[in-house]
């Protein structure tokens, strides 16, 4: 059973939506926010992928303080057709790709408390908004969630949810992109972080493989570290021509084999 979730769950709709009550934020919250903010906008420039730093350009209200979700969904659903919908935190499997699958993206309410500048478990709505809401104004990217949120619920019928896991994992949350300038980060995981968003692109130490749907699938990845394999796409066109394909064949032939540690 997961640990207790630290969301307030007693609000929340069949769907998991909750009212995002943005006047219950504090100054200090916004305050953090902003410091959290503040703190990757020095290494965005440097780290992250073209799409991510043209649609940040368009959010500038994000930087003072934490957005409002109506406002910025306004703006994503006359961009690509997505919307944020407000979330006390994780939520079970098939409610998050419910919402995938009708371009509603889970963007969690709270946020995390000082002490946890650096580091913290579950996403807070610096990790989700910084991390995840840019890129939906990209029409390939989201595009690709859209189907990832489709092929989610048919993984759930085919017990293969564990193997589709680890595509998320490995480019949503710390997905690597080769361009004219050199890598760069797209996965959320990386763009959120103080200390891997630098560590993905410069340490020498990470594998950068070349992106390979069936070695994603058995790759096992790290939760409470940096990742020591990243896997590098040539595009968001690329990525979703990798994963346009049923995946139904590649489940059934990877399912019994062992994982490959990375
Ligand atoms: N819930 N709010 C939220 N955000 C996620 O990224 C998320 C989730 N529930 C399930 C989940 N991710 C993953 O288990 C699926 O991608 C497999
Ligand atoms: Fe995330």
């Amino acid at each position: 059973m997961k640990a207790q979730l630290r969301g307030d769950y007693s609000r929340a709709g069949p769907d998991y939506a909750v009212e995002q009550d943005w006047s219950s934020y504090t100054p200090a919250q916004h305050a953090l926010y902003r410091r959290l903010f503040e703190r990757q906008a020095k290494l965005v420039p440097r780290y992250a992928c073209p799409e991510w730093i043209d649609a940040i350009a368009g959010l500038e209200s994000a930087a003072r303080e934490i957005p409002k979700f109506h406002d910025v969904s306004r703006r994503l659903r006359s961009a690509t057709g997505w919307e944020i919908v407000a979330v006390p935190g994780l939520i079970p499997d098939d409610a998050f790709f419910t919402h995938l699958a009708n371009r509603r993206f889970p963007i969690t309410v709270w946020l995390r408390r000082p002490e946890e500048f650096d580091y913290i478990v579950e996403p807070d709505v610096f990790h989700d908004f910084f991390g995840h809401v840019p890129l939906l104004f990209d029409r390939v990217y989201a595009d690709h969630l859209y189907e990832y949120g489709k092929g989610g619920l048919k993984a759930i019928r085919l017990d293969a949810v564990k193997m589709l896991a680890r595509l998320y994992w490995f480019t949503i949350e710390f997905g690597l992109m080769r361009t004219a300038a050199g890598i760069r980060a797209y996965g959320a995981g990386l763009l959120s972080s103080g200390g891997e968003l630098g560590y993905c692109v410069d340490d020498p130490r990470p594998r950068r493989l070349p992106f390979e749907l069936e070695r994603i699938m058995r790759t096992a990845y790290q939760i409470d570290r940096y990742q020591d394999t990243y896997f590098v796409i040539e595009s968001f066109a690329h990525l979703m021509r990798e994963t346009a394909p049923d995946f139904t064949p590649l489940y059934a032939r990877i399912r019994d084999l062992p994982l490959l540690h990375s």
